[in-house]
């Protein structure tokens, strides 16, 4: 890899604790992922990635930043992404998925606060996101209570911070609402970014963005096969790396997997065997580097068939109708695309257990595991929910965080989970 030291250095980043995060991620890669056995081809481009996450990435950003590009950092998929791009900016999803900075980050957030929170208030307080520290706008949503008002702590530290108002309920009163904060959102990004969103740039960023999503649509359909073309741990990086990667290029090199993969289902080649028990996973989002539920349910004789999450279906689920003639017919539809993302934060949310069962049809998994982060209510809650309204296949739920404690105890659960499914088959 080359030397980014320099860069890291001008950025901001604390070098020894970064060194040593990268030392740790790197461990960790090669463990889990490089020795997966019939890895498809295509996964070579995101090992790349993987390997360049702070280096070759940082440096496209920075450029970026350097031709006055505007970088906007995000942590939830209500943000609309199309606004960003109209406006020339660049959008990434900021660090949250590692245990990291947490002693630093309770010094202002209590310790039972999710591990995805603290993960993000630790990656900034630790000096170990290159991505905050490039940011120009840092993008929050009124979604749980503890991001909400993490969000205001965040300000005080990064003094970036800009939060869109999300309803709890979608009745026609909350979807007026929406429709005016993204309406709210274009005007800022036109302040921040000096740069009028034209119709045109709609246009171009609607056709961008859904092309992700037809991407990881395509992937997601491919994973319905038996045996699945790809491990569950790949695809979900895919679905990881889409946040941060260069939209164009990532869209390219997803389809270009997918047409190995669409081989491989055609010659019923598998990344694991063929008849192996299926499973969804629905719940929190997973962020990259949380590999730790896929590693366990694969290395226990299972296949990860899906996610039923923001880093997953939630994410690519809905396509933006680009059917429209003007920037406020365009405000419209992207109001009403984001609205259709059934978060558990709203209430009631009876569409998400609709979109469960029919991931569980459409996928053919055998068996759905409900992922909550420790103290995420609304996934914790909303837990009870999805129970019951899955009643053909095995449930089973998990809380955990970001730490290793707890792999034993996961491990013995989840393969007598397996076994279960196994002795229904
Ligand atoms: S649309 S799931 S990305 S809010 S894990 S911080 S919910 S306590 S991340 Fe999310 Fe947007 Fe919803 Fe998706 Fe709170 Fe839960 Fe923590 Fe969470």
């Amino acid at each position: 890899m080359k030397d980014y030291t320099k860069m890291w250095e001008e950025i901001g980043l604390n070098l020894d604790a970064h060194t040593g995060l990268l030392g740790v991620l790197t461990d960790a890669y090669k463990s889990i992922y490089l020795s997966q056995k019939d890895r498809p081809n295509g996964m070579e481009y995101f090992d790349f990635v993987i390997s360049e996450v702070h280096g070759l990435r940082i440096e496209e950003v920075y450029e970026a930043k350097k031709e006055r590009r505007k970088i906007v950092g995000t942590f939830c998929v209500y943000v609309p992404e199309e606004i960003i791009l109209a406006a020339d900016g660049v959008c990434i999803g900021l660090c949250a998925g590692a245990e990291v900075g947490s002693s630093e980050a309770e010094r202002f957030i209590p310790r039972n606060t999710c591990a995805l929170i603290k993960a993000f208030m630790g990656f900034k307080l630790a000096g170990l996101c290159p991505y905050v520290e490039l940011t120009d706008l840092i993008v929050g949503e009124t979604t749980c209570d503890g991001k909400k008002k993490a969000y205001e702590i965040f300000n005080e530290i990064t003094k970036k911070v800009y939060v869109m108002e999300l309803p709890d309920m979608k009745s026609e009163g909350d979807r007026r609402l929406w429709l005016s904060e993204v309406r709210r959102f274009r005007d800022k990004m036109e302040e921040v970014s000096g740069k009028k969103i034209t119709l045109e740039a709609l246009r171009k960023a609607a056709s961008v963005v859904n092309g992700k999503r037809k991407a990881l649509q395509r992937l997601s359909r491919l994973r319905s096969a038996d045996p699945s073309p790809i491990s569950g741990l790949d695809a979900l990086l895919v679905n990881q790396i889409v946040f941060y990667d260069d939209p164009v290029r990532f869209t390219q090199m997803t389809n270009k997997l997918c047409d190995e993969l669409e081989d491989r289902v055609k010659r019923g080649v598998g990344a694991a065997e063929r008849g192996l028990p299926r499973i969804l996973i629905s719940g929190s989002p997973m962020a990259i580097p949380n590999w730790k539920l896929h590693s366990i349910i694969e290395g226990s004789g299972a296949v990860v068939v899906g996610e039923e999450s923001c880093v997953g279906e939630r994410n690519h689920r809905n396509l933006l109708d680009e059917n429209f003639s003007s920037v406020d017919e365009a405000l419209e539809k992207i109001a009403s695309r984001y609205m259709g993302i059934n978060c558990a934060c709203f209430t009631p949310n009876t569409e998400r257990l609709d979109d469960i069962k029919s991931l569980v049809d459409s996928l053919h998994a055998d068996g759905v595991i409900h992922y909550s982060l420790q103290f995420c209510t609304p996934y914790m809650m909303e837990a009870y929910k999805a129970e019951r309204a899955i009643t053909n296949v095995p449930f089973m739920r998990i809380e955990t965080d970001y730490s290793m404690e707890d792999i034993g105890q996961l491990k013995g659960r989840v393969e007598a989970f397996i076994e279960m499914v196994k002795g229904r088959a």
